[in-house]
């Protein structure tokens, strides 16, 4: 914790469920959206936003802070959902989601408050991030640069054109948290992705896999990625789409999610009831 980072800072676990609170609520008020990649990634936005980035919630833009890039577009719901928590947007904005006119559109734009880049055409993050963070080593300043890609991203060549540039130039300020949660749209995975951590070594990277659903062990991967210091790192985060919520972890097809209007109910329930 540094005194750059929001004094709201609490336990994590307590952070990931506001989040995931925020993300249900963004959602049902549309009835529908990406709720389980929102649901599953608020343990690593959790982390990043509140342990591990330097940040300055009131000045979005200051030019030392750490960078966190939004490979996949469609996840900005959580993202969203974290500046909220993190005070760098309002929370009386999260109910604009989707709306026309909207900073906050399904895919996150750079216009936004605390938004580095646009996402939505997958595959160029990891290359955005490296760039970004050799820019900072160029220009002497000493900020790190996160970057959120998925499995789905891992079958994108311009994805290990990124790795490979990155390992060769020792971008050591990068850390990349690669998504897996073994689904591509509304299916499984269409190419096997693993071992990944394999394949990023041998682009001479670090790195690790966590369970992207669990705080502590998301601390211990960043606390041993950021004593590295002379190459990139990537975290391998295990997810799990939906969780935290059942109903959204249950359903067959849970890439883009329609519920019901008498089922937010339950979700939020639901969500009440996780430890
Ligand atoms: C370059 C590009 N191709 C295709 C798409 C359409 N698309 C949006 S989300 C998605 C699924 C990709 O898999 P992953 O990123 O692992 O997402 P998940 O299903 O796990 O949410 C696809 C193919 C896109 N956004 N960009
Ligand atoms: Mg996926």
């Amino acid at each position: 914790m540094t005194a750059t980072q929001p004094e709201v800072a609490g336990p994590l676990h307590a952070r990931a469920k506001q989040i995931r609170r925020k993300v249900l609520a963004m959602a049902s008020g549309r009835g529908q959206g990406y709720v389980g990649q929102g649901l599953a990634i608020a343990d690593v936005l959790a982390v990043l936003y509140f342990h591990e980035m330097r940040l300055r919630p009131d000045d979005p833009q200051w030019p030392d802070r750490d960078r966190f890039v939004l490979s996949t577009g469609h996840y900005s719901i959580a993202l969203f959902a974290a500046l909220a928590e993190a005070g760098v947007i309002a929370e009386s904005e999260l109910a604009s989601y989707g709306d026309d006119g909207s900073r906050l559109e399904m895919s996150s734009m750079s216009t936004t408050p605390g938004v580095e880049v646009t996402g939505g055409s997958l595959g160029h993050g990891l290359g955005i991030a490296a760039g970004i963070a050799l820019g900072g080593a160029l220009s002497g300043r000493d900020y790190r640069v996160f970057n959120l890609l998925s499995d789905g991203e891992l079958q994108e060549g311009s994805t290990w054109e990124a790795a490979m540039f990155a390992g060769d130039r020792r971008i050591a300020r990068l850390t990349a948290l690669v998504d897996v949660n073994r689904t591509q749209a509304d299916g499984d995975l269409v190419l096997e992705v693993e071992p990944v951590t394999s394949k990023f070594e041998s682009f001479g990277w670090w790195a690790t896999d966590a369970d992207g659903n669990d705080p502590d062990a998301l601390v211990a991967a960043l606390d041993a990625a950021r004593a590295v210091g002379d190459r990139p790192t990537v975290v391998v985060c295990h997810t799990r789409l939906g969780f935290g919520v059942p109903l959204v972890m249950e359903r067959e097809r849970a890439h883009f999610v329609r519920v019901a209007d008498d089922e937010w109910a339950v979700a939020r329930r639901q969500l009440e009831e996780l430890a």
